[in-house]
């Protein structure tokens, strides 16, 4: 059942005590492909499924900055919001890596009574709606993306130091991606910058890298290319990395926890 014009399915049926048969495994691919965002009710699925299910799409990762659930669940992020983590700005998952994941599968475990939904854009639908002319201007150029990024914006919101914010530059987390980027699966081109990671376009001087990513991001994230998931507890969505952003609406009060895992993405065009 789809749940967005542009993104957005429900997949039914799955049972989480056993693995995926093939013939499953390829349709929940396949409608992730379709439909970018899959929601699958799991009110009973534990975080050893929860891997499970991950690993039947690919290699799991450790995320590089989450919380997670301890040993032997290196790879189950939490985003528990009464630790301060909620991810509140528009992003696609990791892009300052190399690989960035193919996918990730976050479980709605604690929520708030209301508030926290979270949004999604399809980068590919964005990208088809675009002028000819802004499609040729964007062949070719890169962007750099870097995990300092968020210390930048901490520092300047005056959450985070000066000295936490060089470190970060310091560590040199950052890889250089398309703007345009062709999914390695579809096929289709999709729009691959993000305001939390996105730095700045090669060779641009900043005021015109500034004003190119501004526009791209108030594009991207216009209503006709969104989902928004009003979530319930035990809800598992399923979101394809390459071709949408997502950020989580901070308009509640209460405490709001999620477990998610991560898809090891190694097939970038
Ligand atoms: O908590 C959510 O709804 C989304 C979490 C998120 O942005 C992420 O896992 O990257």
């Amino acid at each position: 059942m789809r749940l967005g014009a542009a993104l957005g399915a429900e997949v039914r049926g799955i049972d989480f005590d056993h693995l995926l048969d093939p013939e499953t495994l390829d349709g929940v691919h396949q409608a992730l492909l379709d439909h970018q965002v899959l929601l699958v009710k799991a009110p009973t699925m534990t975080p050893d499924q929860h891997m499970a299910l991950g690993r039947q799409l690919g290699e799991i990762e450790v995320h590089a900055f989450f919380p997670n659930l301890g040993p032997g669940y290196e790879q189950v992020s939490v985003l528990d919001s009464e630790e301060g983590t909620t991810a509140s700005m528009w992003h696609t998952d990791e892009t300052f890596l190399e690989h960035p994941p193919m996918g990730t599968l976050t479980h709605a475990k604690l929520l708030p009574e209301v508030g926290g939904d979270t949004m999604f854009a399809s980068s590919t639908a964005a990208y088809a709606a675009l002028s000819a002319p802004m499609k040729r201007y964007l062949e070719g150029l890169t962007a750099v993306h870097d995990l300092s990024r968020i210390s930048e914006l901490r520092y300047r919101f005056g959450s985070a130091s000066a000295a936490d914010y060089s470190a970060a530059v310091a560590d040199e987390r950052r890889h250089a991606h398309p703007i345009v980027r062709t999914h390695p699966e579809t096929g289709a081109p999709g729009l691959f910058v993000n305001p939390t990671y996105t730095r700045h376009v090669v060779g641009l001087p900043p005021d015109e890298s500034d004003m190119l990513l501004a526009y791209l991001y108030r594009h991207t994230t216009k209503e006709p290319f969104t989902y928004r998931h009003r979530w319930e507890e035990g809800d598992l969505l399923i979101w394809d990395n390459r071709a949408t952003m997502h950020m989580v609406l901070a308009d509640f009060g209460g405490r709001r926890l999620m477990y998610r895992v991560s898809v090891v993405g190694t097939h970038e065009r």
